[in-house]
């Protein structure tokens, strides 16, 4: 993330339009203190799941016939925000659960820290979580010792943790938001990526390189990743291959069409048989879904599922509850938008008969 998402957070008015352009907005329209205050002027869709900390990143899984959610637990650690995102200074996780969709939500407490990863360093970002013969796997994202963003994994015998770390890293794992994705067959697949300060693109290559590189805009955007996990989930299977997002026409979505192209916050769920492909466009803050025939992808871009929220992150899951399909989410309401201090939202998903997945908006303006 870039230093100047910064401002962006501030006024749902402005979030559509680039940083530089919020800045200027700002500076002639007022202060920072008088967009915030504006948000008087809309009314948000759902309340924060959890208002005595901040939680972002969401990640909802049932498992024994609860809600679990997995989310990155936002502080303020006072680093000041820079262009790789060192604000986001998070250094452990909490689990918490529900028995009911908007149900009493119960906090279990910490349930893994940084210090007890031997090879993490700092920025523990958005995690996952996934069940398989009774273990439970968080995966998760941090710097290592080179400020280079690996995926751990630690393992629980029940889902509320807490979480035994792996001594390393997944091997040939590499950028940041992992997302679990358990299929029909059993099989298990780990889709994963954030370009700016989640470092893909500096993978393109195949081996880290310290310096950015994007395609040129009319080019392929820097595709998300997909591997098969082993059977005991703690390594890949199989080299990491790029997910292909396709227009209608099936030409890939271009590095220039920030609207569309892939950001971080990748999710992966299965409706009718069709693989669903969801994802944050990052700088247009939206969160959008592509499908597919097949967990590998090709996915054609379908359009949004969440308008940009009060924030500069979006980030969501997906899961099914008792026949009903929810979205999990997070913004900076309980913040007055700052863009590190965000609060787990969830709303209930709907779906045409064609499988369309009907847009949210997390506010409405009054
Ligand atoms: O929470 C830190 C990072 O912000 C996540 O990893 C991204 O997806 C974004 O939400």
């Amino acid at each position: 993330m870039k230093l100047k998402r910064c401002l962006s957070i501030l006024l749902p008015a402005l979030i559509a339009v680039g940083c530089k352009e919020n800045k200027e907005q700002n500076k002639e329209n007022g202060t920072v203190e008088d967009s915030i205050a504006q948000q008087d002027t809309i009314r948000y869709t759902s309340e924060p799941l959890i208002t005595d900390h901040y939680t972002a990143d969401p990640s909802a899984h049932v498992f024994e016939n609860k809600i679990y959610i997995y989310p990155s637990h936002d502080f303020d650690s006072g680093i000041p925000e820079d262009d790789s995102g060192s604000h986001f200074n998070m250094k452990d996780y909490h689990v918490y659960s529900m028995e009911t969709p908007n149900g009493e939500v119960t906090d279990h407490g910490k349930v893994l820290d940084v210090k007890d990863v031997a090879w993490a360093e700092r920025q523990m970002w958005a995690p996952d979580a996934a069940e398989k013969n009774g273990t439970y796997y968080l995966f998760f994202p941090a710097k290592d010792k080179n400020d280079i963003f690996k995926i751990g994994v630690a393992t629980a015998d029940n889902p509320a943790g807490p979480f035994t770390p792996k001594e390393n890293p997944i091997e040939g794992s590499f950028s940041i938001d992992p997302a679990v994705f358990k299929d029909s067959d059993n099989e298990y697949y780990m889709y994963f990526g954030g370009i700016w300060g989640g470092q893909l693109q500096r993978w393109q290559t195949g081996e880290y390189v310290n310096e950015d590189s994007y395609p040129e805009d009319d080019q392929p955007a820097v595709a998300p990743k997909v591997a098969k996990l082993s059977d005991d989930l703690l390594s890949f299977a199989e080299e990491p291959k790029d997910i292909q997002i396709l227009d209608k026409n099936g030409e890939p979505i271009t590095t220039g069409d920030n609207d569309r192209r892939f950001f971080e916050a990748a999710w992966v769920h299965k409706y009718k048989d069709k693989y669903y492909f969801s994802y944050s466009t990052g700088d247009t803050h939206k969160i959008a879904y592509a499908t597919g025939d097949s967990p590998y992808g090709p996915f054609t871009y379908q359009g949004v599922i969440l308008e940009p929220v009060v924030g500069w992150t979006n980030h969501h899951s997906i899961v099914e509850y008792e026949g009903k399909w929810y979205l999990f989410y997070h913004d900076s309401s309980l913040s007055e938008g700052k863009t590190y201090l965000r609060s787990m939202k969830m709303a209930e998903l709907e779906y045409d008969e064609e499988g369309k997945i009907k847009t949210l908006k997390s506010y409405e303006e009054i």
